[in-house]
């Protein structure tokens, strides 16, 4: 038993920091495909909600465009749910939502932005009609210059996967 234990550490001292990713036991809520080296299931790395609120993330207060005055966001950040899947990718995430829209993320603003995959509004998880399940949200409290059309139009709402190119 030890001796596997032991065996495990150093396997992982070895490969790099990336846990392995557990089954989902919840509804799958996002989907990470493409450049990734962890998967969970043959459509890539699949993530519920209970997966994603373990990751490191981010509670912050802010206005948005959607939102009604001062609002809590709070979900991982969008680096900690890459890191999870392993990705290696180079170019822009592409971050797709239920009704298909889609938006390039440079893989910077997951880097030095808190960018987050909201999971909740206010504490409470976000309906579908609420533009959940998941809502990416920039740092508007942290940097007023994010707060334009450039990163709104990349405020995906009701994302469904990432695709790492
Ligand atoms: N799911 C989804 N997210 C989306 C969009 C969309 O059509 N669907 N449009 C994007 C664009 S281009 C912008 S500018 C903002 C627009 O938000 P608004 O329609 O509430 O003004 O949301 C972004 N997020
Ligand atoms: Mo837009």
């Amino acid at each position: 038993m030890i001796r596997f234990l032991i065996a495990g550490f150093l396997a992982v001292g070895l490969t790099g920091p990336v846990s392995a990713l557990d089954k989902p036991k919840g509804k799958v809520v996002l989907t990470v495909t493409g450049k990734i080296t962890e998967t969970n299931g043959s459509a890539g790395a699949e993530f519920d909600l209970a997966m994603l609120d373990a990751l490191p993330g981010r509670t912050a207060r802010m206005k948005t465009p959607w939102t009604e005055g001062e609002t809590t966001f709070s979900g991982p950040l969008c680096r900690a749910i890459l890191a999870a899947a392993g990705a290696n990718g180079t170019a822009p995430i592409v971050v797709r939502a239920l009704n298909d829209y889609a938006a390039d993320v440079p893989l910077e603003d997951c880097k030095s932005l808190d960018m987050i995959l909201a999971t909740k509004i206010n504490g409470e998880p976000i309906p579908v009609r609420a533009k959940g399940p998941l809502f990416v949200i920039y740092p508007f409290d942290k940097d007023a210059s994010l707060y334009n059309e450039k990163y709104f139009a990349r405020s995906v709402w009701q994302v469904k996967s990432i695709e790492v190119r």
